[in-house]
């Protein structure tokens, strides 16, 4: 097959890698709707993928991966930094030199009697300024008909990159899945990927969490612009204005769903919207007016399936009926569809399970979709996508908002003094376990910015990377905030409702950005007062509800201020000396 570009720098790489992978053939994705679907024939064919119904999910696909390769493996995760101090205390480390050496054998001749894929893509909407372009080498059909869902891919991709070198080059083979030696490597300083052993998404769809995030926020730092793992939502009021904001929270807090939420009554009846622009990625630059614009660089979710369904998550249901990949979910053998806990309460009873094996749903005391199971949506089918999605100059952000799971400390809502106070607040980021997940309630794992596993360098450096943006952004800074959705009463159920009812914190953030509304000041920030949070048509919420939900209690919080104290002490002189200061100053305003 003829090769897609000219480009000596990619022709070069290409030819290396099929030096060491050694695969059958080469094949150059050019994106074309025949090539796309030759490949899901021969993925049918071979067993690799199974066609759905095609009435009922047209376009739609199952898989299910190894019963060892189910979730992104932080603990082989590495940053390879050429000195291990610039990947910092938060990220494994080894010597590129010495990875590579013990990674090249792995790869040597492991796609014999394969076909190697290569996949160009662009991160972002093909020509914005803002977007990059990475290449992808893979012997997995399902890597490629997942990324051409993720990313922009074929041919465009190639003539985004026209001449330039700079791409990211991502090697991913699957080799024998083998545990042991899997290796997710990120190499920032030279714009390299290299992962084997797993054909699970975040492991392998190399755009996402390897470039969009850990590549990215290194090239975000030399370049002076963000990558952030932050949602990007709009708020339409009834005069047609939106105003975005953009959320951080850790895996598993609800980003899609905060992303593609429906509004309460009490705001949809005037005329409310709420439009999705990304629900896990945002890279952000300063624009010429001197705010801050983000770009979703994705083209599709990559959402958990187990406990979305018409309520919980009606938009992220409706944007996985058509042309979607299911994996590690059931397969309904009597009609071919999917199924997963959480999506209603009529499990299949002849079913598949996650594992390929047989599965009654009304019988089985196993779980027949993976917890960690997913869907491979295109934005474009989600009924509120942003009409700003595909705008090359991305969207201009009014806030910025940090949450986490706390049970008791934080509350529904605050506003942090400034900027430098948001980047604070940021890296004390943490989310506790639940009872469920470990065994032990209320163990903080601290996640700044929720970027723990994805951040492409010393934290240290990119707390400070945050403070020089907010010097340069200056007065035109998005305000700062922080959210909890999870606080627990006396009996440990959640006290507030979540899902839609979060927009009622929203509307508060956004009185905050255009000074409409007031705020009490507390040592940890400003907290809005009871009764400035809407609760109308809020079954057994009250203004003491919220009085509780916003209750700081400061023996708490000093005690959390130890454990930030224990954080901080991992990165020695990196840490920027303006955030022990702010760490100094809240524990006073504590004190008193
Ligand atoms: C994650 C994800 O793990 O988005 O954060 O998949
Ligand atoms: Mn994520």
């Amino acid at each position: 097959m003829a090769d897609l570009t000219t480009n000596k720098k990619v022709l070069g790489w290409v030819d290396e890698v099929a030096a060491l992978c050694k695969p059958d053939k080469v094949v150059w994705i050019d994106g074309s709707a025949e090539q796309l679907l030759a490949l899901k024939e021969e993925a049918f064919a071979t067993g690799e993928m199974t066609e759905l119904n095609q009435e009922k999910l047209p376009g739609c696909m199952w898989h299910h991966t190894a019963k060892n390769d189910v979730a992104r493996v932080e603990n082989r995760t590495f940053i390879c930094s050429k000195k291990r101090e610039d990947a910092g205390p938060t990220n494994n480390w080894m010597d590129p030199d010495e990875i590579k050496a013990k990674l090249r054998p792995l790869y040597d001749g492991s796609m014999k009697g394969r076909t190697m894929y290569v996949i160009p893509y662009c991160m972002g909407p093909i020509g914005s300024p803002f977007s990059k372009v990475g290449l992808e080498t893979t012997d997995s059909i399902y890597v490629v008909l997942n990324m051409d869902i993720m990313a922009r891919i074929g041919t465009r991709a190639l003539e985004q990159l026209g001449d330039s070198n700079d791409f990211v080059r991502g090697m991913h083979a699957k080799a024998n899945i083998d545990e042991e030696n899997r290796y997710i490597v990120q190499f920032p300083e030279d714009n390299a990927i290299w992962s084997i052993n797993s054909g699970y998404g975040g492991n392998v769809l190399l755009g996402k969490k390897c470039f969009a995030l850990r590549i990215a926020s290194y090239q975000g730092w030399k370049e002076g612009w963000m990558a952030e793992h932050m949602l990007i939502l709009g708020i339409e009021d009834p005069t047609g204005h939106v105003d975005y904001v953009t959320g951080a929270f850790p895996s598993a807090c609800g980003k899609t769903n905060l992303a593609m939420l429906i509004p309460p009554e009490v705001y949809k009846k005037q005329g409310y919207k709420v439009w999705t622009v990304g629900d896990d990625i945002a890279w952000m630059h300063i624009g010429p007016d001197g705010r801050l614009y983000a770009i979703n660089p994705e083209s599709g979710f990559f959402g958990v399936a187990p406990g979305t369904n018409e309520k919980s998550n009606y938009n992220a249901l409706a944007s996985t009926r058509k042309n979607t990949i299911f994996t590690n979910v059931v397969l309904n053998n009597a009609d071919n569809t999917v199924w997963w806990e959480g999506l209603d309460k009529n499990p299949p009873e002849d079913a598949t399970d996650w594992l390929g094996q047989p599965w009654n749903g009304k019988t089985s005391t196993e779980k027949g979709a993976h917890p960690n199971s997913r869907f491979t949506a295109p934005a474009g089918n989600c009924p509120c996508i942003s009409k700003e999605f595909e705008n090359p100059q991305g969207v201009p952000v009014s806030a910025m908002i940090f949450g986490g799971r706390r049970a008791k400390t934080a509350p529904l809502v605050y506003q942090s003094f400034d900027w430098n106070h948001g980047v604070f607040v940021g890296s004390i980021m943490a989310s506790e376990t639940t009872a469920a997940a470990a065994g032990a309630v209320g163990v903080v794992r601290r996640d700044p910015m929720a970027m723990l596993p994805f951040c492409g360098y010393n934290m240290g450096d990119y707390w400070q990377h945050w403070l020089d943006m907010g010097v340069k952004l200056g007065d035109k800074a998005p305000k700062i905030f922080n959210v909890n959705w999870f606080r627990l009463d006396d009996e440990g159920h959640f006290i507030w409702p979540g899902f839609g009812d979060n927009m009622r914190a929203l509307m508060w953030i956004l009185g905050r950005c255009k000074g409409e509304v007031e705020a009490e000041e507390t040592p940890i920030g400003y907290l809005p007062k009871a009764e400035d949070i809407n609760i109308e048509g809020l079954e057994g919420i009250s203004l003491d509800t919220i009085r509780d939900l916003l209750s700081v209690d400061k023996k708490l919080w000093l005690e959390d201020a130890d454990g930030c104290e224990e954080f901080y002490a991992k990165f020695g002189d990196r840490l920027p000396k303006e955030i022990a200061a702010q760490l100094a100053a809240q524990r006073e305003r504590l004190s008193k």
